[in-house]
This record gives C-alpha cells, structure tokens and sequence, in this order.
C-alpha cells in the first residue's frame, strides 16, 4: 500500500470533491476513516470466516454507547503517529480532526457502555465474539440547558454519513410482524483490538420497507398511504428510548426488540446451516447468545419458533437448543426496570410467539407442579401472569446461565430480586464482575499517564494485561516518581480547565480540587446529597469568609430521562446552585460548581483523567454495579462512596486506606429505616435546615415550577405509598459530609495524596473489560481465542 499521507489526500478528495488543502476538519474525519476501513479490509474479511466456522459468541443488546471510534482505531492499528504526519503534510491537526467526529451514542449509560467496552476485549482477545443491536438514526438526544432547565434535542448521528458502518445489502433478511412485514439489512461496525490482526463485528440492523416505495398506491392517487407505510417501517428504528430504568411508547419499544433479535437469530441459524448442516439440534454447540439485560428476551420465543415452525424439530429438541443456547445478565435491581409487556401487545403484532410463549408457560407450571410447588408460588414465577408478559422470569427459565455484574450485586439477585430462581436452579447463577477497557479508559484518554506506566513497567505490555500495573505498586515510595504523577494529573488539569473554558465559558483553577460525579441522573444515584452538601459548603464560606479551604471545583455531567420530572428537577437545583455560587465574589476561587452540557463518552474522555475525587455515592444496594468508578480508580482519582455494587471490590482491591468510604451499608439499611425519620435530622443534624430551607425561601429560584418544593417533600414527607426519602440521603448526609471534608483536609498533603493514586492506579487491573471477558469467556461461553495470524 502507498503511504498514508497520499491515500489520505485521495480520500479527501473523494469525499469533499475539492483540494485537501481547501476541505474541511470533518471531510478530513470522512477521508482518513475510509483509508481506515481500506487498510482492515482484508483481514476483517478474513476474521469473519474464521469465526464463522467454530464456535461463536454472540452479544444480543439493544444498546453499544460506542463513543468515537477514530482514535481508538488509530491506536489500535499502531497508526496515530502516522496518522498526525500525513494531516500535518495538508496543514490540519490531528486533534482538531478527531474532535470533528460525532459521538455513537446509540446507548442510555452503564450497560451500553459496558457492552462496548466488551467488544473492544472480545477483539483484543482474538474471541468469536460479534455484537448484534439496532442502528437507531436518533441516538441519545442532545442536553442543553435552558435558564437551567434542561432541554433534549435529536442527535442525528450519522446524517453526514458514516464510514465506520459497512452496509451489507446481500445479507438482509425479512422480519415479519402480524400486521407488517420489513427488510431488516445489516450495517457492521469493525471493531479492532488493540496489537492483534483479529477484526470483531458489530452488526446494526436497519429496517426498510419491502418495497422502497408503493407504486400502485402511488399511482392511484393515494400517494400519502404509500408515504405513510413507509414511515411506519422507517420509525422502528428511528430513535434510542432515553430512559434507562422503564420504557414508553410500548409497541415500538416491543417492536424494536423482536425486530433485531429476529433478524440477528435467522443470520446465525443459516451460517450455522452454511457450516454444520442442517441438524439444528446441534445449534447450541456452535452458538451461545449472551442476552444484555432482558431488551433482547424475545429471542428465546423467537429461537422456538425458527426451529419449530422453520426446522421442524419437536419442541423437546427445540427447547434443548434453547436452553443450551442463551445466557442472561441482569442489570439493575430497580423494580421499575423489570420489564413485562401487556399480552394484548403481543396478540396484536406477532401472535405465533405469544402462542410459544403461552407454551413455555403451561409447561413451565406443570414442571413445577410435578415438583410439588405451592400455586402461589408458580403463579408469581410463571412468564405470563395476569395479563402480562414478564420478560425476566422467561429469561431465568430458559437461560444456561444467570449473572449480576458485582459481587454484591449477584448475592442481592441471589438472595432478593431472583431468589426464587435461585431456590430452584442455583447452578445456573454466577458473578461476573464489570469492567473497563483500558484502551480507550487509559491509554488513549490519558496519554501522559500512560507514558509514565510504560517506562517504569518497561513496556506497554500493561496495554492488555492490565495486572502488570501491580508490578510497579512501589514505585508509592519514589517520592521523585510520585512527583511525577502530581505533574501528570496538574497537566491534565490544564487541559481540561481549557476544554472547560471554552465549552461552558468558566474559569477554573487547575490547583482546585476536581470532585466529579458524572453518571445519569437517578435520585438512586444521589446528586442531590451532592447539591445539599455544596449548598451546605456554600453557607460555611459565607459564615468564615476567611476560611482557607482548600479550592474545590464541583464538577457534574448528567441526563435524565425525558419525562423523568424529579431528575429534571434535581438538574435545575445543581445549576442554580452554580449560578448563586460562581457569581459570589466573596466565595471566589474557593467554591466553583460546573454542569457539563449533554455529558456522553467523548466529555467523559476529557474530564476523567483530570478528576481527583471520583463520586460513587449512591444508595446502598442500589447500584448494580457501576462502571465509571473504575475508570477513575485507573486514573488516579480516590473514590468517595458508599459500599454499593463494584465500590466494595475497589476498596478490597486498595484497602481502606485509600478510598473514602462512608454511609449506611446494604445490611443495615432495613433496620435503619424503622425507626427513620428525616424530619428530626432535618431540624438536628447542624446546617441541614437552612440548606433545604435555601431551596424554597427565594435563595434559589426554581422558575415557579414547584419543582423544588417536590424535591423537598420527597425528601420530609411520605406520599403513602412508598417512605419518606426513599434513597437515604438525609440519612447518609452527615456520614457524607464529614468523609468528603477530610477528603480535602488530606488532599493538602500532595505526596501522600498521590501514594494514594498511585495505589489506586496500580491496582486497578481487576477492572479491566479483559479479565471480565476472560471469565465470560471461560465459564459461560466455552470460548477458544482464534487469532488469523
Ligand atoms: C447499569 C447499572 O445501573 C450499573 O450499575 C452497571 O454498572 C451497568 O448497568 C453495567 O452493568 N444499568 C443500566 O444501564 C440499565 O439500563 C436497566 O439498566 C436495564
């Protein structure tokens, strides 16, 4: 191949159909991917066949938050510095190029974040591993706030065209619903890990009508009908549903999910007929489907009837397959986001798969009859009960195998949300404990830090084997290497107080502390505890104006779900809590509080490396596990948290001693909660009765919605069907306030601040997507690497 720079400037040609030299910073994006996608061509290809012939993995989601994916691919091809040169020899900038890109944002938070980060490991990792999902046109929407309230806006991602997506129009199938039948075609993403030759696959599908256009309804007249068959194919996948936690626009939503798993299952079942034959009893020797969450459920009924009605297996061959084939990993134990669907929605638009479903369900109850099972019991356990279709009881049925994503996470489903499940079919359960790429979460987000890890490791082997870090833990008592790393985060901290600067138009001072909480905006999550404290800490400068505390900057990145009110409302307290206190001059430098506008992979790249207080601060028991909290720890933030999802395996992996860990524990919550009474800690607890008075009294001004009033009396008073401040906060306030205090207290002494770090950053290798999929891939899915070369 010629060289890069001579490709690149043929590409850009191409694409903007004038000299490089007068193109822009995106056709510049457009060009240097295409030489991209030339230059893995050949073994993605390759790739593909090899995998195609074994034993395959496949990732059923209906979310990838993929981010941007030039870098990543730059530097996993060992093509960044190449690539730096050959958009200099046009006079551009690398940077400004790959901040050109627009973000994938085709996921809600953690699990399409996390299914990425799992795809970039299948990768480097020589896996057969191919993620399936939906290529929504409208990703997340777009936050901007509005005199502080938030506002969304569509995303439209891909509308300048996308060269990271291959449409494969010979491999489409046919999706047939009830009362509307679509082409579903295949759109594959490459995804390239880091030092192999092994290209992975993400496939999206599309839908299209059958017809580009109906003709006959056209021609007589009805050219509106036509036009409207169309977009009724078209909206199926039009956009992401922005909530995390419980679904709207149900049909759709039903719709989207069968759409892709259908499509997905007959790609599967004729490769495996391509290779193997056409024994399917044999399916699930060659295929296991891990299912994210219960989005992609529909496969199991789905799968019942390709082999029933298209194979012609019995149903006891069928439900072998099956039962062999499909592994479930539960998310969340939000009762909220326990999906069941409405039986009528299922008789209206795929009526053969509710009678399979009804099937599974006689059988399921006579099974456990046989068992001599009480009536109750099988009525809440079976997948259809009053009316509804519960999609995780059909999951916990038919599933191999049963995960949560954090230790505690997993004995919660064990002994709670699944225990039932679990009284039966123990074996079927298992941990699989989260984790991050440390590719894009490291490497690429903090280079600084990464050149300092390849010196003293003495190669870049920690890339993909991130246990290696452990190997230079030490290096805590260099005191010129701990010196070094101060300089690291401080550099950082320049950087992003610039990027800050020129998003928001704020000053910052990088010798503040960075004190993060970025993650999406749930009252289980807690950003208010965060807000009351900061409101708090506002009320104790203007008490002792001559306090010398040490510099804070209090850093948010958040969305809440569109019709999420309470989220909506918390959002606007933290940004009038900014504006009272970033426009008192009294205050200063020692208080500033940010709100980074429409938070997504790509602002996480630019914030995370520069943090120095990593905010895991919710309710325990609540979060599942939490992925962000490992990517601080990676680069050298301290966790301020509670013991919830993967924070106690980050203290365990660094010790007490360097984290700050604070509040109410999982098992003492129930007794906590008999005798609580927000009220009294409302009037005793020091400070706390002007800060929730602040948000009613005129201090702050909620726009007359009422809105704050809400958040108050969520807070005080119980509305009789669930109790008053169900997520603990005033509970936890004190606990909270005393450990992120001394947090700054201790933050003074910078060497010790930074052995902390250090021991944080070195033993973090736990956390790695990799060893995550390593257990995936020895336990559940019975996988061998496979690399091309
Ligand atoms: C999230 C969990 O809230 C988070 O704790 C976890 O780290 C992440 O999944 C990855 O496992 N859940 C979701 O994002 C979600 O949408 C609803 O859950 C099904």
């Amino acid at each position: 191949m010629t060289n890069l720079t001579e490709r690149l400037g043929a590409q850009v040609r191409t694409v903007a159909g004038r000299t490089p030299e007068n193109s822009t910073d995106y056709e510049f994006w457009t060009g240097l991917s295409a030489a991209l996608i030339e230059q893995i061509a050949d073994r993605w290809e390759k790739t593909t066949q090899a995998y195609a012939a074994g034993r395959q993995q496949h990732y059923f989601s209906a979310e990838f938050l993929m981010g941007r994916a030039m870098l990543n691919n730059l530097t996993n091809l060992g093509m960044v510095d190449e690539a730096k040169k050959a958009v200099s020899a046009f006079g551009k900038n690398l940077t400004d190029v790959l901040e050109s890109e627009h973000d994938a944002a085709l996921g809600n938070g953690g699990l399409g974040r996390l299914a990425a980060c799992f795809l970039d490991s299948c990768a480097t990792q020589d896996l057969p591993v191919t993620g399936y999902g939906i290529l929504y046109r409208y990703g997340l929407f777009k936050q901007s706030f509005s005199n502080g309230f938030q506002c969304e806006h569509p995303d439209p991602w891909m509308e300048e065209g996308y060269p990271f997506v291959i449409r494969r129009e010979e491999q489409q199938r046919i999706v047939q619903f009830d009362d509307l039948t679509v082409r579903a075609i295949p759109y594959d993403m490459p995804i390239t890990g880091y030092g192999t030759d092994n290209v992975g696959t993400l496939r999206l599908w599309k839908s299209e009508p059958m017809e580009e256009f109906d003709y006959d309804a056209f021609n007589s007249q009805r050219f509106t009908d036509a036009i409207v068959e169309r977009e009724r194919v078209n909206d199926l996948c039009r956009v992401l549903y922005p909530n995390d936690t419980t679904y709207e626009g149900k049909v759709l939503r039903v719709r989207q999910q069968y759409f892709f798993v259908s499509a997905s299952l007959q790609s599967m079942v004729d490769n495996f007929i391509a290779h193997h034959g056409e024994d399917l009893t044999e399916f699930a020797a060659y295929n296991s489907i891990q299912l994210n969450d219960t989005h992609p459920v529909l496969a199991i009924p789905e799968l019942m009837r390709i082999l029933l009605d298209e194979h012609d297996l019995s149903w006891e061959d069928a439900w072998n397959v099956v039962t062999n084939t499909f592994a479930y990993t539960n998310h969340t134990v939000l009762a909220e986001a326990l999906e069941t669907w409405e039986y009528s929605i299922f008789d209206k638009i795929f009526s053969r798969v509710l009678e399979i479903i009804k099937e599974i369900d006689r059988r399921f109850r006579l099974e456990l009859a046989e068992e001599g099972f009480d009536q109750g019991k099988i009525d809440y356990m079976a997948p259809i009960q009053s009316g509804r279709i519960h999609m995780a009881w059909t999951a916990c049925y038919a599933a191999y195998s049963i995960n949560g994503v954090a230790a505690l996470h997993t004995e919660i489903i064990k002994h709670d949300t699944l225990h039932d499940w679990y009284e039966i079919w123990p074996e079927k359960f298992n941990n699989k404990t989260n984790g991050v790429t440390p590719r894009r979460w490291l490497q690429q987000c903090n280079p600084r830090l990464a050149k300092l890890l390849t010196r003293l490791v003495g190669s870049d082997a920690w890339v993909t084997d991130l246990d290696q870090l452990k190997t230079i833990e030490s290096y805590v008592s260099d005191d010129s290497v701990m010196q070094e790393l101060l300089e690291i985060k401080h550099a950082n901290k320049i950087d992003f107080a610039a990027w800050i600067k020129d998003r928001e138009g704020i000053d910052i001072s990088p010798d503040a502390i960075f004190d993060v909480q970025i993650k999406r905006l749930h009252e289980y999550k807690r950003q208010l505890m965060n807000a009351l404290y900061l409101l708090d800490l506002y009320f104790r400068i203007k008490d002792n104006p001559n306090w010398d505390l040490t510099p804070r900057v209090a850093i948010f990145g958040a969305k809440a779900a569109p019709g999420y009110v309470r989220a909506k409302a918390i959002i606007k307290l933290i940004n009038e809590i900014a504006r009272l206190v970033n426009n008192d001059d009294e205050v200063g430098d020692k208080l500033k509080v940010v709100f980074v506008e429409n938070y997504n992979v790509s602002p996480a790249e630019h914030i995370i490396p520069a943090a120095d207080i990593s905010e895991q601060i919710s309710t325990a028991g609540k979060e599942a596990s939490g992925t962000g909290n490992m990517k601080f720890m990676m680069n050298g933030a301290l966790t301020l948290g509670t013991l919830d999802g993967a924070n106690v395996e980050i203290v365990e992996a660094v010790g007490h001693d360097n984290a700050y860990i604070f509040g109410a524990k999982v098992e003492e919550l129930p007794a906590l909660r008999e005798n609580y009474d927000p009220r009294y800690l409302y009037e005793t607890v020091p400070g706390l009765k002007r800060t929730l008075d602040a948000l009613t009294d005129g201090t702050l001004d909620d726009g007359n919605t009422g809105m704050f009033h809400d958040l108050i009396r969520s807070l005080l008073e119980s509305p009789g069907y669930e109790p008053a401040d169900l997520y603990y906060v005033l509970g936890d306030f004190d606990a909270y306030r005393t450990a992120r205090d001394q947090m700054a207290e201790d933050y003074r002494d910078q060497l010790a601040w930074a052995r902390m770090c250090w021991i944080n950053i070195t033993n973090s290798g736990r956390f790695s997507s990799d060893r995550t999929i390593a257990d995936y891939s020895r336990d559940v899915w019975k996988l061998d690497a496979t690399p091309i070369s």
